[in-house]
């Protein structure tokens, strides 16, 4: 069982999450309608929101250090938040600003933030080969350090995903995986991708430490990656961790969700995890004004992150190819600067 003080930083890791893509999708929709139009407004590009996650990430973060790796997939804010990504840098990324994680070139869906060791990609199951390169570099190096990769349960079938999970565990490195079975991968639902309906069963044929927890209850995540992380800690190898979560929304903003039936979001949307976790802090003493302070703290954070990043400059065009190519276009590779083909008129 978490201590008080876990139970109070799993609430407000994952009020700051909720609240945040509250926020977020008041940005996003600014100047997108009435025809959706992806690329207007503040924040462009797609946004993949993590509603109904939240427990997932608390509750595995709850166990972490600055030193721990993490990767997570294109849901990530929920992780990010957790795992303590600096809040205003990763607000500026996502609203493409140069004073972003990664001058504004990333967007939501690639987050890296070194201090904390933490990576995003839009690339299903992107970020499990990355972590279990990490775990074998603790391994070699003789830290304690582990690593975790987070990814959907659309992504178990991924090649890249099945490999790591067999060079884990024959290499009994210090990784967990932590698979989020939201029930869908964006229109398709999860029987029609796999007949095992309990993923965490695939971890017997690696012969690696399995489990699933059934619900998005942070403090049930929290028991189950206490003894994932721990055994990878110990030295006592790798686990395939599944969690049901819960997918509130759509698949990203704007997602008619023409393929779901109203019962689903419903079923979706009447399991809170933050109502749940409220409800456990109430039975431990915390009252509702301790809950409203939490609260409070966490939208304060977050209006004084958006507000930090809307401020910040826009990246030059001159800029663009920067920390994008080993060889970057007109150096040498035969191809145009852009900032030759700005002064040209270019070629659009
Ligand atoms: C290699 C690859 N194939 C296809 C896609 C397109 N794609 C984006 S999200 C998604 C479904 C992901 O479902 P899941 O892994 O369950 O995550 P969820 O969106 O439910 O959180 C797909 C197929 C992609 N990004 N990368
Ligand atoms: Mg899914």
């Amino acid at each position: 069982m978490p201590s008080d003080n876990e139970l109070q930083w799993m609430y407000e890791q994952m009020v700051t999450a909720r609240y945040y893509e509250e926020r977020l999708q008041e940005e996003y929709l600014e100047g997108k309608q009435p025809a959706f139009d992806i690329s207007a407004g503040p924040i462009p590009g797609e946004l993949h929101l993590a509603a109904g996650h939240e427990a997932s990430g608390a509750g595995v973060c709850a166990h972490l250090r600055d030193d721990d790796s993490v990767t997570a997939p294109h849901r990530p804010h929920h992780i990010a938040i957790a795992k303590g990504v600096d809040l205003k840098r990763m607000t500026a990324e996502i609203f493409g600003r140069e004073t972003g994680l990664g001058k504004g070139k990333g967007g939501h869906m690639h987050l890296f933030d070194p201090d904390v060791e933490f990576a995003c990609s839009g690339i299903i199951a992107q970020g499990v080969p990355p972590a279990v390169g990490a775990a074998l570099a603790a391994k070699k190096r003789n830290t304690d350090s582990v690593a975790v990769a987070f990814l959907g349960e659309g992504a178990i079938d991924q090649g890249a995903f099945l490999e790591s999970l067999n060079f884990a565990s024959v290499q009994n490195l210090p990784v967990v995986f932590v698979v989020e079975d939201n029930d869908w991968a964006i229109s398709m639902p999860k029987e029609r991708i796999t007949d095992v309906r309990d993923g965490s069963r695939r971890a017997d044929g690696f012969d690696l430490h399995g489990a699933r927890v059934d619900h998005d209850d942070a403090v049930d995540v929290y028991e189950a990656a206490e003894e994932a992380v721990g055994r990878a800690r110990d030295g006592n190898g790798p686990t395939l961790l599944e969690v049901q979560v819960h997918r509130r929304m759509g698949h990203f903003m704007g997602d008619a969700e023409g393929y779901r039936s109203e019962d689903d979001v419903e079923r979706h949307q009447a399991r809170d995890s933050i109502e749940r976790l409220a409800e456990v802090l109430r039975k431990h003493g915390v009252d509702d004004d301790e809950r409203d302070e939490i609260r409070g703290r966490a939208e304060s954070r977050v209006d004084d992150a958006i507000a930090w990043a809307k401020q910040q400059p826009e990246p030059e065009p001159a800029d663009a190819y920067d920390d994008v190519f080993a060889n970057p276009p007109g150096e040498g590779s035969g191809g145009e600067s852009p900032t030759a083909a700005a002064t040209d008129g270019g070629d659009e």
